[in-house]
């Protein structure tokens, strides 16, 4: 019978090479930049609004960041990526902070 042959396992092993020629897309992380005049307040509200976090947490990077220079707000796609670094420069400028946001493959 002709589905039968298709289930036996050397059919599966044939096609097992170019399967794991498949790679995942590469991530990217997301940091946020130091300076010292952003207010904290200000950092806060735009790790809520872009990259869905809580008080706390926002909170926990935010003096993260502040303590160490830069620091991790998250791991995406290059495009998603790319979009929030976009988002968050846009809204900084448009409250006139110069708060920093970078992109760098994992
Ligand atoms: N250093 C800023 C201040 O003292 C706060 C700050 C934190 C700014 C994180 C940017 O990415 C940043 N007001």
């Amino acid at each position: 019978m002709a589905t039968r042959k298709q289930t036996r396992p050397e059919a599966g092993i044939a096609l097992e090479p170019e399967r794991q020629q498949i790679k995942p897309p590469p991530l990217y992380k997301v940091i946020l930049l130091n300076d010292d005049f952003t207010p904290m307040d200000f950092v806060v509200v735009v790790l809520e609004k872009f990259f869905r976090m809580n008080r706390e947490q926002a909170t926990v990077v935010m003096l993260n960041v502040h303590r160490k220079g830069r620091g991790v707000c998250g791991l995406f796609p290059r495009d998603l990526a790319a979009t929030k670094v976009e988002q968050v420069g846009a809204f900084a400028r448009r409250h006139q902070h110069p708060l920093a946001c970078v992109m760098e493959e994992n």
